[in-house]
C-alpha cells in the first residue's frame, strides 16, 4: 500500500494513477475508466468549474442536478464555518434536538406546499426514498392494514441506489445488479410521449399512462396498495415532462382507491422547475415528498422527507417509537448550510427568476438554436431542466443503434469544448445552476450547438 503523496504540484497523470489504483467510482465501468483516466475537477465559481489542466467548463448539470445557487457562495461557506465552531455534531435521537435542525424543519415546512408540515431528515436522496418506503407502509400498519404494503412506481424512474431506492426505481439494469430486488414493488409504464406515444396525441397518451396505474391497482387489489411514487418530471430518466393531463388523472386515481401519493422531489425541488417544488408546477398535492440535492445546493449532503398531516398525525397519535433514523439525521452543519441556502434563495428571489425570466429564456434559446439541428428529434423541459432527444431520423423518430453510442460521443465533445452536458442513452440533459445569466445561457446553447455539429460530423464519418 503506497502512501498518498498528493501536493498542489502533483500532475494530472499521477492523480489519475492514484485514482485508478484506489478509487471505485459510482455508476462507472471502473476498468474502462481507469484505462482512460478520470477528469480531475479542481475548483469552481458561479456556473463554472475548472479541471486540473486549467480548462474552464460551463457546468450545465449544476454538479449533479444540485448546485442550484452556484459555486462559491460565501453565505453558505460562512454558515458551515460558524456551525462547525459552535456545534459540529449532535444527534437528534433520545429526546434531544438542536437549533439548526429545528430551524431547517420549520423553514422547509414554510416552503413546501399544502399540509406538508412535518420533516424527517436523512443524508441522501436514497435514504429519503427508503424513509418514504418505510413510512408509507408503517402508516398503513398503524391503520390496522398491514396488507396495504405494495408500492407502485414507474419504468425508467430513478429513486436512488440503496436496495430500497434501486428496487423502487424503474432502471432495469439496476434491478439485475445485486439482485434480487425488494418484494412488494410494482412498476407501470412511464409517460414518455415522444419516445413511446406512437401516433397517440399527448392527451390520449397521458390518459393511457395514468390508466396503467388504475389497471395495476385493480390487478393487485386496492386494499394491498400503500402508495404510488413518482418524480414530477423524470430527471435521471432523461428529463421527461409528462403530458399536461397526466398528473391530474394520477391524482384522481390515487384518491379513488385511497393510495398515498408520494412525489420524489430530489431533482425537481428547490426551484428547478420554477416553483419551490415540482409538485406545485405540475399541480400535484402529494401526501409525502422526498428532497435532497438543491436543499443545500449540494454544498453538504443532506436530505429530507416532508410529511403531510395525514401521515404525521397517525405517527403522533400512534404513541409508539418509530424505529427509523440515521446517525446524521438533521446534521447541524448540513442543516445550517441548507437553512442558509433557503434564505439565500428567498433573498435573491430565485424562484421568480427561474419561473418568469431565465427559465423561459433558457427553454426558448434551446429550441431556437437546436430544434432544427438534424440530430435533434425533440426538446422538452421546464424551468431550468431540459432533455434533448438525439435521433437518426427526425421524421420517424428512429434512434441510432446502441453501438453508435451517440450520447457518449456528444457528451465527450461537450466536455472537450467547455460544457458539461449529461447523456442519458441517446438523450442529452441539462440542469444548469439557477443563477445562470442570460449571457451564460447564450454561451451554453452556442456550445451545445457546436458540439452537436461535431457529433454529426463523427456520425457522417461513420
Ligand atoms: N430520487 C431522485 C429523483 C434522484 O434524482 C435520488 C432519488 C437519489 O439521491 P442520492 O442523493 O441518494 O443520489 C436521485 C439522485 C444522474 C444521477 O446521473 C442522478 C441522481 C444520482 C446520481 C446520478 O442523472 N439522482
Amino acid at each position: 500500500m503506497t502512501q498518498s503523496t498528493l501536493t498542489p504540484s502533483t500532475s494530472t497523470a499521477e492523480i489519475q494513477a492514484m485514482d485508478a489504483a484506489h478509487h471505485i467510482h459510482p455508476f462507472s465501468n471502473s476498468g474502462a475508466l481507469n484505462r482512460l483516466g478520470s477528469r480531475v475537477i479542481t475548483r469552481s465559481e458561479g456556473v463554472y468549474v475548472w479541471d486540473s489542466e486549467g480548462n474552464k467548463i460551463l457546468d450545465g448539470m449544476a454538479g449533479l442536478w444540485c448546485v442550484n445557487m452556484g459555486y462559491g457562495r460565501q453565505e453558505l461557506i460562512d454558515a458551515a464555518t460558524r456551525q462547525l465552531g459552535e456545534l459540529p455534531f449532535y444527534n437528534t435521537f433520545f429526546q434531544t434536538t438542536h437549533t439548526p435542525a429545528v430551524d431547517l424543519a420549520a423553514l422547509i415546512a414554510s416552503v413546501t406546499p399544502g399540509d406538508l408540515n412535518h420533516v424527517f431528515f436523512a443524508n441522501s436522496g436514497s435514504e429519503a426514498i427508503d424513509t418514504i418506503i418505510r413510512t408509507t407502509r408503517q402508516y398503513w400498519q398503524i391503520q390496522g392494514k398491514p396488507y396495504k404494503h405494495i408500492l407502485i412506481s414507474r419504468e425508467n424512474a430513478y429513486h436512488g441506489s440503496t436496495v430500497g431506492g434501486a428496487s423502487l426505481g424503474g432502471m432495469s439494469a439496476m434491478h439485475k445488479q445485486g439482485a434480487p430486488t425488494l418484494p412488494g414493488i410494482e412498476h407501470i409504464r412511464q409517460p414518455y410521449w415522444y419516445g413511446e406515444g406512437g401516433d397517440q396525441s399527448p392527451e390520449d397518451f397521458g390518459l393511457a399512462c395514468a390508466q396503467a396505474l388504475e389497471d395495476r391497482i385493480l390487478a393487485v387489489g386496492p386494499d394491498n396498495v400503500a402508495a404510488f411514487i413518482a418524480e414530477p418530471v423524470q430527471g435521471a430518466g432523461g428529463v421527461i415532462v409528462p403530458p399536461a393531463n397526466y398528473w391530474t388523472e394520477i391524482q384522481r386515481i390515487c384518491r379513488k382507491y385511497d393510495v398515498l401519493l408520494a412525489a420524489d422531489e430530489v431533482i425537481c425541488g428547490f426551484g428547478r422547475t420554477g416553483s419551490w417544488f415540482g409538485s406545485q408546477t405540475l399541480g400535484i398535492e402529494p401526501d409525502i415528498i422526498s428532497m435532497a440535492k438543491g436543499l443545500s445546493s449540494g454544498y453538504l449532503p443532506i436530505a429530507a422527507v416532508a410529511i403531510g398531516d395525514r401521515i404525521a398525525n397517525a405517527l403522533l397519535e400512534w404513541d409508539d417509537e418509530y424505529a427509523h433514523g440515521f446517525t446524521y439525521s438533521g446534521h447541524p452543519v448540513a442543516a445550517a448550510v441548507a437553512a442558509a441556502n433557503i434564505r439565500l434563495m428567498q433573498s435573491e428571489n430565485i424562484i421568480d427568476y427561474v419561473a418568469s425570466d431565465i427559465g423561459p429564456y433558457f427553454q426558448k434559446q434551446l429550441r431556437d438554436t437546436l430544434a432544427n439541428h438534424p440530430l435533434v428529434g425533440h426538446i422538452e423541459g421546464l424551468g431550468l431542466m431540459a432533455g434533448i432527444a438525439l435521433v437518426k431520423d427526425k421524421s420517424t423518430r428512429a434512434l441510432f443503434s446502441d453501438d453508435v453510442n451517440i450520447g457518449l460521443i456528444c457528451r465527450n465533445h461537450c466536455f472537450n469544448n467547455g460544457l458539461i452536458m449529461r447523456a442519458v442513452g441517446s438523450r442529452m440533459v441539462l440542469s444548469p445552476p439557477l443563477i445562470i445569466t442570460h449571457e451564460q445561457v447564450d454561451e451554453l446553447v452556442t456550445k451545445a450547438k457546436h458540439c452537436l455539429d461535431l457529433t454529426m460530423k463523427d456520425v457522417n464519418a461513420g
